[in-house]
């Protein structure tokens, strides 16, 4: 199905240490694809995405072809005839590691990290030489804010009576509620501050004109509704279908509260992403997209959403969330309408996280050098374990950095931190199940906390609260109280490997 090995799945590395040093040769700049066709280009080019010519329902059985594809890490897919509608579907277009750094302008995980990591060490500039050296990173600086244009191909067509039932939106599983969107992203408006955010929220389609607006608590656009509820001010929403794949990504990602995703995705893709006024509410949309869905949010509604098939690969069950309504809908004459279906891991989302990992770890690393490496194991869907390795310098320290997570962003939801000493190579699962089980001692490494959990937990207690569980999984020192020995790794010595490395022919094995 596809050339051979044109599309090999491999787990993010650490950053190479290169890139921690200030005179790090990593590139700033990346190239941008200014909108999903663009991407879509370049992806059939690499052989990273196959178009499917027979007719499929988009009830279920885009699913299920989508599932088998993701988990054999397969291509994209682009469903040229779906039925009930005119357009096409693409799903798994960031479906792997690969692909989702295509999407940032990159060619791995770890150089989008590492751009990252360049913007961060961007030193103050002292002399003449130092600005003039600065010149380039203050051109690639400059590109980063949002560029106001007067057309947009998302606005080609402007549909007289907006009906989402236009939008071959999926029905993704079997207890599904309904139809939803799968890859929306989301804009508001803070009512207090004006500032902006994109996030992306599933929306359960009711009818041809209301949605359910599934933002947890937690998240940015509940913030703004929040405001909005306040003031009893209806919230202005302007929903994206496609734009720059850097902007879909970003608006998954854990930027700060305050800190515009429009600002981030113009720093991944190096260039400015392109936006335009909506028609119907005060706000600014990616020029690029496919679709725009115009509408509010009123202050007070509520109105069941879901059940829907979560990333956890169970159902989240039906709950009570905010209606967005729509008034107007404006797309490209040839819109192509983006979705992802979640589900049991592997799935495409997986790949979001773990962009996020790799991006977010440098300004974790930042904060606290003593940081080696993290891993958000697909299988925990990102908020159920944290694995990592720190260089350990005083004791307690492995309780200095899981209280610092439970701080930090999203990661408040967490639900196992385990850390564990330097040489641990926490992306393999295999040594850190060995370490795990050797190095701790549960009654003294485990300790059990209280904090906000994922909204989709549903082994809490309670909706969004539970119990963490921290465990230290270091080397214990006489400074901890522990007073026996520690014994060395067995490791063999380098002149016996070197010779039997040398004499391996004579041992006529292979
Ligand atoms: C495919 C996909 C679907 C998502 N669906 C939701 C959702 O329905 N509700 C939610 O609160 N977060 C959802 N998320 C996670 C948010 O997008 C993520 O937490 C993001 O950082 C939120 O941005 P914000 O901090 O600006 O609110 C989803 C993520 C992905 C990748
Ligand atoms: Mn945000």
């Amino acid at each position: 199905m596809l050339p051979a090995g044109k599309q090999r799945e491999s787990y993010p590395r650490p950053i190479p240490e290169h890139f921690f040093s200030f005179r790090s040769r990593a590139k700033i700049s990346a190239m941008a694809f200014r909108d999903l066709r663009d991407f879509i280009n370049e992806l059939e080019r690499r052989g990273w995405l196959k178009r499917v010519r027979a007719e499929v329902s988009p009830e279920l059985e885009i699913s299920e072809v989508y599932d088998r594809v993701v988990k054999r890490a397969g291509p994209a897919l682009l469903f040229e005839k779906v039925r009930g509608s005119r357009f096409p579907v693409l799903v798994n277009a960031f479906g792997s590691n690969q692909r989702m750094a295509l999407a940032l302008g990159s060619e791995s995980l770890e150089q989008v990290a590492g751009r990252f990591l360049e913007l961060a060490n961007t030193p103050i500039p002292e002399g003449v030489l130092d600005k003039a050296r600065l010149l380039p990173r203050l051109y690639e600086l400059a590109k980063i804010p949002p560029r106001t244009v007067n057309q947009a191909p998302c606005q080609e067509v402007v549909v007289k009576e907006p009906d989402l039932s236009i939008l071959p939106a999926l029905k993704c599983w079997p207890g599904d509620g309904g139809k939803f969107l799968t890859l929306p992203i989301v804009l508001t408006k803070s009512p207090k501050t004006g500032t902006r955010n994109l996030g992306m929220y599933r929306m359960h389609i009711y009818d041809s004109r209301t949605t359910g607006m599934h933002w947890h608590w937690h998240k940015g656009g509940a913030q703004h509704y929040r405001e909005a509820e306040e003031t009893g001010k209806r919230l202005p929403v302007a929903v994206a279908l496609g734009g720059p794949p850097a902007l879909v990504y970003a608006s998954t990602a854990p930027v700060p509260e305050g800190i515009d995703e429009y600002l981030f995705a113009g720093f991944l893709q190096g260039e400015p992403v392109e936006i335009v006024k909506a028609k119907t509410v005060e706000l600014e949309v990616p020029a690029g997209a496919e679709f725009i869905l115009e509408g509010y949010v009123e202050p007070g509604e509520r109105r069941l959403e879901g059940p829907f098939g979560d990333h956890t690969g169970y159902y989240s069950l039906a709950d009570h969330y905010p209606v967005f309504h729509l008034t107007a809908l404006t797309h490209r004459k040839d819109a192509i309408y983006p979705a992802t279906v979640v589900g049991r891991p592997p799935m495409e989302d997986c790949f979001f996280g773990k962009a996020t990992e790799r991006i977010f770890l440098v300004a974790l690393k930042k904060l606290f050098p003593e940081i080696v490496d993290l891993n958000l194991p697909l299988e925990g869907i990102f908020h159920n374990y944290a694995f990592v390795s720190i260089d350990k310098r005083y004791p307690g320290h492995a309780y200095r950095i899981m209280y610092s997570l439970w701080g930090m962003g999203q990661m408040m939801f967490t639900k196992w931190i385990v850390v564990f000493d330097k040489e641990v190579n926490v992306q393999d699962i295999s040594e850190v199940l060995w370490r795990l089980g050797n190095n701790i001692d549960p009654g003294r490494d485990i300790i059990f906390v209280k904090g906000p959990a994922d909204v989709l937990d549903h082994a809490a207690p309670l909706t969004g609260l539970g119990t963490k569980v921290g465990i230290d999984a270091t080397r214990k020192w006489k400074e901890e109280g522990f007073e026996r020995e520690w014994p060395e790794e067995i490791k063999m010595s380098d002149e016996v490997k070197a010779m039997v490395i040398r004499r391996w022919k004579e041992y006529g094995i292979d």
